[in-house]
């Protein structure tokens, strides 16, 4: 007799509601379009709240004033949150101007930078989401599958022209975001006053009326820098530069942070190289990999949905020799390739055609005006000036790139008048502290993570500096909940949350995102975690070798003992 493992579906499952909702959209519709119009309430009902999220919007509402409002027996403080589609991050100065606008005039007063190098807008009332998304398509960009399940905004290393190959592989990140974005005229109908279709079949060739099983996440990086993560990604794409040209992709799959506390049948694991494949085969390879997603995908229990699900349930194995059958050929052995790190580089560097980028640290990607911190401001500034573009990196900071030389001055000056020079003084841990948002927008956060940084900060450099570590660069993230959107199974150190004031505090992973974290201390409050980190700095400074990074010395040190492997069960068909 077979047993089925604890966490495979059973042979007959019930599809997911989702699968029923998406199946009955027409395309993405359903009654979006009536429910904007609604006086009565400030939000759409359940099922358009998960449809919209296909054209790059959440239904949230106001967490700190959620128990004021049900006392006040009004209904939650109902808004929008709007995430464009941009791929590799790249804006121009008046998409910038335009962005910074709808940020002031319908959103929140502020614009957050994105771990996946895209722009938010939060706060955005049901009667504004339509001139905002509007107004972004004017501004030549979309907020189309920017959430849901589709393949999102594909990322890709920011530093725009390091080589002419950097070049190259960044429009190869943004052929993939435009290839493989949904096709449905539902986007342009509601938002855009499209005309409707009449006779005319609805063309989804790669989706279908049901698209995928869950959301597809797409990452190129260019060794040395692993800037985007790329092993975090559904699928990742390791470029390969040999003597400048651009030769090809490592193909990793599989890869993903999101995990349920207390359920061991779902984690975050990293993706694994099945391959490589010349840039001619990219388009096609990516594309197949998404469709056998499509099929192979489990569509009941969307817990198990992601692409590393699959893979650990039907084997890696099973599923490259189904792809390779279906493209016809065979994916060619992966090259040698070697990541230095995973931050952003802070300050100018000269590109290969003379021009220069310079990249700025936005804490937590949050740009606002906040007493001494014009940076909302400041960008705003610097776009009026800028004459080259604006790149948003995936650790949430902005680059301002192709800035001619004697331009420079002028950047550097309104830099400094808008207090956007800071990373100069910071210390190592704050140059390299991601956060997700979480309170009070996220409606799945379990803890503070963005507002919470830099108090944790001050106490975390405190302790570094009485061990004479204020320089040491060392990788914190810290989520609201482990769904890891700030990817923090990637930190050195990584705070996950668990309630109020509580969180896992995680050790151990590598500097350039090759090796995940494990948990140090379980739920624990803010006293804990200081009293846990004290004696392992003591211990760093002292002992640690010429260049070893914090979380190597962890495991070699034997402060922290190594992962033990985890046995993933194969999913058997009875
Ligand atoms: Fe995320 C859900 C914010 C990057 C894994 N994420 C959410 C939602 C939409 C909450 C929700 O479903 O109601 C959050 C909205 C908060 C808010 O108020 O803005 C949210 N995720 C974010 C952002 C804004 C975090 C940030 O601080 O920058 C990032 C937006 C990316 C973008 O521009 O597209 C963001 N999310 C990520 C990443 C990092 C990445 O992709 O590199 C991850 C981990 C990688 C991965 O996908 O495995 C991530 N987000 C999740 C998950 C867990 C998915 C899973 O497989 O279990 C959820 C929950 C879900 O999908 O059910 C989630
Ligand atoms: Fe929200 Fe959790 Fe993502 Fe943070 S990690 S933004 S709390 S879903």
């Amino acid at each position: 007799m077979t047993t089925l493992p604890s966490n495979s579906a059973p042979s007959n499952p019930a599809l997911s509601d989702l699968e029923r909702i998406k199946a009955d959209s027409r395309y993405l519709r359903g009654s979006i379009a009536e429910g904007l119009r609604d006086p009565i309430t400030g939000a759409i009902s359940d099922d358009d709240g998960k449809l919209l999220k296909f054209h790059g919007s959440y239904q949230q509402d106001d967490r700190d004033l959620r128990d004021e409002r049900r006392r006040q027996k009004l209904e939650p403080a109902y808004s929008f949150m709007l995430r464009a589609r941009l791929a590799g991050g790249v804006v121009t100065p008046v998409q910038w101007l335009e962005f910074d606008r709808l940020a002031r005039e319908y959103a929140n007063g502020t614009l957050r930078i994105t771990t996946r190098q895209t722009f938010q807008w939060h706060g955005i009332i049901k009667r504004k989401l339509k001139p905002t998304i509007a107004a972004i398509h004017d501004a030549l960009a979309s907020t189309i599958a920017a959430c849901g399940d589709v393949v999102r905004n594909v990322v890709s290393t920011p530093n725009p022209v390091a080589t002419r190959a950097h070049a190259l592989a960044y429009e190869w990140a943004a052929a993939l975001s435009d290839g493989l974005a949904p096709k449905t005229r539902a986007y342009h109908e509601i938002w855009l006053d499209g005309e409707a279709l009449v006779g005319e079949p609805e063309l989804e060739p790669l989706y279908g009326t049901t698209y995928l099983p869950r959301k597809f996440k797409i990452g190129l990086a260019i060794p040395p820098l692993n800037d985007v993560d790329v092993f975090a990604q559904d699928l990742g794409l390791i470029a390969i530069i040999e003597q400048g040209e651009l030769r090809g992709f490592n193909v990793a799959i599989g890869g993903g942070m999101g995990a349920t506390h207390g359920d061991p049948t779902t984690y975050p694991r990293l993706a694994s190289v099945i391959g490589f494949v010349p840039p001619e085969r990219l388009f096609a390879t990516a594309e197949a990999i998404v469709a056998l997603q499509r099929d192979w995908g489990n569509r009941s229990e969307r817990k198990h949905a992601r692409l590393k699900y699959t893979l650990d349930h039907r084997g890696l194995d099973a599923f490259k020799t189904e792809l390779e059958t279906r493209l016809g050929f065979a994916l060619e052995p992966e090259r040698a390739y070697r990541f230095e790190h995973n931050g952003d580089r802070y300050g100018w560097t000269e590109g290969h055609n003379g021009r220069w980028h310079l990249t700025l640290q936005i804490e937590s990607g949050r740009l606002a005006d906040v007493g001494e911190r014009r940076w909302l401001s400041g960008l705003r500034e610097l776009a009026k000036v800028h004459q080259g573009d604006f790149r948003l990196t995936c650790n949430q900071n902005v680059i301002v790139a192709n800035v001619r030389e004697e331009d420079r001055a002028q950047i550097d000056a309104v830099v400094h008048s808008h207090g956007l020079d800071g990373y100069r003084q910071r210390s190592g841990i704050r140059r390299h502290a991601v956060a997700c948002v979480a309170l009070p927008t996220c409606g799945l956060a379990m803890a503070e993570a963005e507002r919470y940084l830099p108090i944790l900060l001050d106490k975390v450099e405190a302790l570094l500096a009485e061990h004479g570590l204020s320089d040491a660069p060392i990788l914190l993230r810290i989520s609201g909940c482990p769904n890891g959107c700030s990817r923090p199974y990637l930190g050195e150190i990584a705070l996950v949350g668990r309630g109020p004031g509580r969180y896992d505090l995680r050790l151990a992973a590598d500097f350039s995102g090759q090796r995940l974290n494990q948990v140090y201390r379980e739920n624990v409050d803010e006293t804990a975690i200081l009293e846990a980190l004290d004696p392992l700095f003591a211990r760093y400074a002292l002992e640690r070798g010429h260049g070893e990074h914090f979380g190597d010395f962890l495991l070699r040190s034997g402060a922290v003992a190594p992962a033990p492997s985890r046995r993933i069960p194969v999913e058997v068909t009875v």
